[in-house]
C-alpha cells in the first residue's frame, strides 16, 4: 500500500536520536574527502559533512560512526538501513535519484571526470590516448562516462575494470593500464599516496560533470530536510562571514537573518524538529563551508585545490543558500 511503502523509511531522526549515533557512510579512503590520519581519526570534506549533521541532531560532532563503503557496496549500505546518510563522493545521477530508492541532499562539492597518466609516456590530450588500455573502478560513474566520451570523439579504449580503490590505483602504477580515470580530486588524492607523485599527471580536461552529494533513503522527507539545511548552513554562515571563530561575536548582531541563524530570535529550529541553537552548533563545531574547504582541499593542505566552481555564487561560485526563513 502506498501509505506503507512511504513510511517504511520515516523515522530516521528519531532512531538516530534514540541510538545517540549518526552512522555515516564514506569511502574506504579519498585523501581530503574521506579517510583515516595518522591517529586514527577519520577526516575531509564528508568526514566533516557528517560531523555538522551530528552536531544540528545530537549536539556533538564526536558521536558519529562512519562506515567504510566501497563504491559497489554503498548504495546496498543505505538502503538497507546499515547507515543513516551516505557521505561519499558520490555523484548525483538521475537514475541513481529514482531507481535505487535513494533521494540527495545538495551538493557539497562540484567536480569533473578527469585522466591521469603518467608522464613519461608523453601525453597530454585525452586523444592521444587512443587504443589505450584505461583502469576505472567498478560501480562509478566514472566507467560510465569514460564510454561517452571516447565514443562522442571517436577514440578507441580497452577498459580494466577493477573492484577495490587501492587495487585499481595499483594496477595503474604496475603498468597494466596506460592511464586511470576518476574525479579529478580523487585522482589528485590517489596522486599524493604515490610512490612519486611528480612523474604523474593529471590531463586538463574535464570529462564529465560529477556533483558530488550526500544521499538519504527514498521515504524520509524530514530527515532529507534535515541533510539539506544543514548543507545551507554551512553556505549562510559563508555568506555571513560567520565562522567558527568569530560565531559568538554574533550573537549581539541586529541582523534579523543572523538572529534566526544563530537561534537568537525563536522557533527556526522547530521546523526541523531540532532546538533552535542547531545551526550555531554547526558552524561553531565545525565553521562554514570556507573553513571546510580549507581545512580538507585548500592551499594549505596536500590536495591544494583551487575552489574554482565551488566559490560562493557572490564570488561567481555554483554555492548558493536556500534562505534560512
Ligand atoms: N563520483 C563517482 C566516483 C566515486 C567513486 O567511488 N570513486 C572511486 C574511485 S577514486 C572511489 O571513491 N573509491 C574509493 C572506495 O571504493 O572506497 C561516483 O559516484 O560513481
Amino acid at each position: 500500500m502506498v501509505a506503507q511503502s512511504f513510511n517504511l523509511h520515516a523515522g530516521t531522526l528519531e532512531k538516530v536520536k534514540k541510538r545517540g549515533t549518526l552512522i555515516c557512510g564514506v569511502s574506504t579512503g579519498i585523501f581530503g574527502f574521506s579517510s583515516v590520519d595518522s591517529k586514527g581519526n577519520w577526516q575531509g570534506l564528508d568526514v566533516d559533512f557528517c560531523r555538522a549533521i551530528s552536531l544540528a541532531v545530537l549536539g556533538s560532532k564526536e558521536k558519529v560512526k562512519f562506515v567504510s563503503l566501497s563504491a559497489q557496496q554503498r548504495f546496498t549500505a543505505l538502503q538497507s538501513g546499515e547507515v543513516d546518510v551516505l557521505s561519499r563522493n558520490t555523484t548525483r545521477i538521475l537514475s541513481r535519484d529514482t531507481d535505487l530508492g535513494i533521494n540527495f541532499g545538495p551538493t557539497i562539492f562540484y567536480d569533473g571526470q578527469s585522466i591521469m597518466v603518467k608522464k613519461k609516456i608523453k601525453v597530454s590530450k585525452v586523444k592521444d590516448l587512443n587504443s589505450a588500455t584505461i583502469c576505472v573502478q567498478t560501480g562509478t560513474t566514472s566507467e560510465l562516462n569514460l564510454t561517452d566520451y571516447f565514443l562522442e570523439n571517436k577514440l578507441k579504449f580497452r577498459p580494466l575494470v577493477v573492484e577495490n580503490n587501492e587495487e585499481v590505483f595499483k594496477a595503474f602504477l604496475a603498468g597494466r593500464c596506460d592511464a586511470i580515470t576518476s574525479d579529478s580530486s580523487q585522482l589528485a588524492a590517489m596522486r599524493l599516496g604515490a610512490p612519486k607523485p611528480e612523474e604523474l599527471m593529471i590531463l586538463e580536461e574535464r570529462i564529465s560533470k560529477e556533483p558530488l552529494s550526500p544521499a538519504v533513503r527514498h521515504g524520509d522527507d524530514a530527515w532529507l530536510d534535515i541533510v539539506s539545511w544543514v548543507f545551507y548552513v554551512l553556505i549562510e554562515a559563508e555568506e555571513l562571514g560567520i565562522n567558527s571563530k568569530n560565531v559568538d561575536s554574533f550573537k549581539t548582531s541586529a541582523r534579523p537573518r543572523v538572529q534566526r541563524l544563530l537561534g537568537i530570535s525563536k522557533g527556526h529550529g522547530s521546523y526541523l524538529k531540532l532546538d533552535d541553537k542547531w545551526a550555531y552548533k554547526v558552524i561553531k563545531g565545525v565553521g562554514n563551508y570556507q573553513e571546510f574547504f580549507d581545512r580538507n582541499l585548500g592551499e594549505k593542505t596536500k590536495m591544494k585545490l583551487e575552489r574554482g566552481v565551488n566559490r560562493l555564487w557572490t564570488d561567481g561560485g555554483l554555492m548558493y543558500a536556500m534562505p534560512f526563513r
